[in-house]
């Protein structure tokens, strides 16, 4: 749970970095499924590709706990990650996105300026980033624009401010404001810099903003609790999250994780853009 302290500096400045949140036995896990799943030849859909050097490189994964062997979705049901979840969205904190962001040596795509959402937020949402490599200043960290989250300025005026550069290692969490200006730039001698995202509402958010069906909102709230099943099964003697959600009765769960998850990914969703600043 994050301390009083940490929320009110998240407030504050639109992000809060979590050291060592994640063991390291469970980052290598976590590595190992994003390397299958980069190194995977043949096309399957929800990627992004960027190629250079006569190669293509994977390097983005959309609905990353989807994909076998669900190491992601266990990385879902870990008591840190849906205690922070919880402690900034409230006990009805939903994960509305999950992906993966791979950063290589030799690339030149940077992630331009940008804050994840188009307009200002009433309520709390975060992105949280689950950092399997370290990223220092030269090497792909993220670069933020502190308490732009709570400026009227557009995305092309902020961009010009004072950025910070956050400095992670592998294990840490970085949990950003949507409304956070930022951008993230090269590697320069790492090899790679492996990020794993889960974005997270209040369903009292994402209710009002109509962004999403309300089919699209009970699967992806059902995906708690299989996550939390997903995690218990696979870390019997560990420490359990106890979801408080008001309606958790109402998620029945099969004994089948992944009839569940192609249950839950079915549900047809809308992709909400990002604001970038574009100088025509
Ligand atoms: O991990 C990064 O470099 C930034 C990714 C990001 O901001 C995004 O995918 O919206």
């Amino acid at each position: 749970m994050l301390s009083s302290l940490q929320i009110e500096s998240f407030n504050q400045f639109g992000f809060l970095k979590i050291n060592n949140a994640i063991p390291q036995l469970f980052v290598n896990k976590l590595r190992a499924i994003f390397d299958k799943l980069t190194n995977e030849t043949s096309s399957f859909e929800e990627v992004c590709f960027e190629e250079f050097g006569n190669k293509k490189y994977i390097t983005g994964i959309d609905n990353i706990c989807s994909k076998l062997p669900f190491s992601c979705l266990e990385a879902l049901g870990l008591p840190v990650v849906l205690e922070i979840a919880e402690s900034i969205c409230g006990v009805n904190f939903i994960p509305i996105q999950d992906f993966a962001v791979v950063k290589y040596r030799g690339s030149r795509n940077v992630v331009e300026w940008h804050q994840d959402v188009m307009s200002k937020q009433s309520g709390k949402a975060i992105m949280m980033g689950i950092y399997l490599d370290d990223a220092s200043e030269n090497e792909g960290a993220l670069k933020v624009i502190p308490e732009s989250h709570k400026s009227s300025k557009t995305i092309c005026e902020l961009q010009n401010e004072p950025h910070i550069s956050i400095e992670m290692q592998s294990g840490d969490i970085l949990i950003h404001d949507l409304m956070l200006a930022h951008s993230s730039g090269l590697l320069n001698q790492n090899e790679i810099r492996r990020v794993l995202y889960f974005e997270f509402f209040s369903t009292e958010q994402i209710t009002k903003e109509r962004i999403y069906s309300d089919e699209f909102i009970y699967s992806r709230t059902r995906l708690i609790p299989l996550a939390l099943k997903y995690y218990r099964e696979q870390n019997p003697d560990s420490e359990l999250f106890t979801w408080k959600n008001d309606f958790a009765s109402e998620y029945p769960l099969s004994a089948d994780v992944k009839y569940e998850i192609d249950l839950i990914y079915s549900a047809s969703h809308k992709v909400k853009p990002a604001n970038y600043c574009f100088n025509f």
